[in-house]
């Protein structure tokens, strides 16, 4: 097995040839060079670069489930699979920096805050995600998957558009009434916003690749399998986001916390809402949401009073034992009929690896 170093470039060696197919498509439609160029320079800026961790998953997971190397055709197959989960990416996070007011992604500034770009970013943010469809159909048209794919790109997309609205509404600019957020509200907006596209969709996408079919015969669905342990983990892949927002480095994140000042209902606030004094909760009310660097402050010494860093220590290990559990809920071994593809645990094992204890 290749090392996780050359993994990942063969894998980003998928990125040039599907980039060139599409700046060749612009071409192609003998549209004038500074949009061709225009839209190669959106690609190149928000597609690459970030952890890969969605993209790469779908290659290891067909990997998995078909429990081989893969032929050449299968491996690019898969990973542009992967590289539309890397645009549907872009394509929210593009969108979700212009909403969250944010300066800086993966240590550039954010797209939207390019001179020249404003907000010309919500069109481009539209062409990543139809970058997605015109892949699908140049590499996928013939599949027996094909549907499939594109059907579970609608509905994750749906999903997560739902949890922005969800993140948004409960986070208003003008009005700060922390008495509407509670764990329960985190969880919802969370799942929405991050666990479909991030882990669901991925493993999903592998699964019909594979040929994996839903299960009519009364015998347990395995997407509703696969469900049941992904939607879990995504959820504790945005309590890690939420809490690095709080307690990493921009350096080590790549991105400057803003859910403090952007009044987001995170799972930070929610922890020091639960054990705060009233005095605590005092500082919160007047200092949560409020556009100013001292109010800010304000808020992290009582996140730090309270003992943010310790229950967040608490809650990962909680989650990783309770994530294993599920996982092996998954039946193991026993004998497969020839050639059939069975789910794994190594497909979870792999994805909740790729995020235990992870410091960005
Ligand atoms: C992430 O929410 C969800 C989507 C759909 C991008 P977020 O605003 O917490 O993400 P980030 O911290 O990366 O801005
Ligand atoms: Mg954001
Ligand atoms: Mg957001
Ligand atoms: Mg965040």
């Amino acid at each position: 097995m290749s090392s996780k170093v050359e993994k990942r470039a063969k894998f980003e060696h998928v990125f040039t040839v599907i980039r060139d197919e599409l700046v060749d498509f612009f071409k192609s439609q003998n549209l004038p060079q500074d949009a061709t160029e225009w839209f190669a320079k959106n690609l190149d800026y928000n597609v690459p670069g970030g952890k890969l961790n969605r993209g790469l998953s779908v290659v290891d997971s067909v990997e998995i489930l078909k429990r081989r190397s893969l032929t050449d055709e299968e491996y690019f197959k898969s990973a542009v699979l992967g590289w539309c989960v890397e645009l549907l990416q872009a394509f929210f996070l593009v969108s979700d920096d212009l909403m969250d007011s944010s300066i800086t992604r993966r240590s550039q500034p954010c797209w939207y805050r390019i001179e020249e770009v404003g907000y010309i970013a919500v069109n481009d943010a539209f062409l990543l995600e139809s970058a997605i469809y015109w892949l699908l159909k140049k590499h996928f048209r013939a599949d027996p998957a094909y549907i499939n794919l594109i059907e579970l790109f609608h509905e994750t997309s749906l999903q997560t558009e739902i949890g922005q609205l969800l993140d948004l509404i409960t986070a208003p600019e003008d009005k700060v009434d922390l008495s509407k957020f509670s764990l329960k509200r985190h969880s919802l907006i969370v799942v929405y916003k991050t666990a479909y596209y991030s882990f669901y969709l991925p493993v999903a996408l592998a699964m019909y690749y594979c040929g994996i079919s839903h299960n009519s015969t009364g015998e347990q669905d395995l997407y509703a399998l696969a469900s049941s342990i992904l939607i879990p983990l995504g959820e504790y892949f945005q309590v890690q986001d939420d809490y690095l927002d709080f307690a990493g480095t921009p350096e080590q994140i790549g991105k400057i916390g803003t859910d403090i000042v952007d009044n987001k209902c995170s799972w930070c606030v929610n922890t020091a809402l639960a054990v705060a004094t009233p005095e605590q909760r005092e500082v919160l009310d007047k200092n949560y949401g409020r556009k100013n660097a001292e109010a800010e402050k304000n808020v992290k010494e009582v996140f730090e009073a309270v003992g943010v860093r310790a229950s967040y220590e608490e809650y990962e290990e909680k989650a990783y034992k309770r994530i294993i559990g599920l996982i092996e809920t998954i039946p193991e071994g026993g004998s497969g009929k020839d050639g059939e593809v069975k789910l794994q645990r190594a497909v979870f094992k792999s994805f909740l690896d790729k995020i235990y204890k992870r410091q960005k």
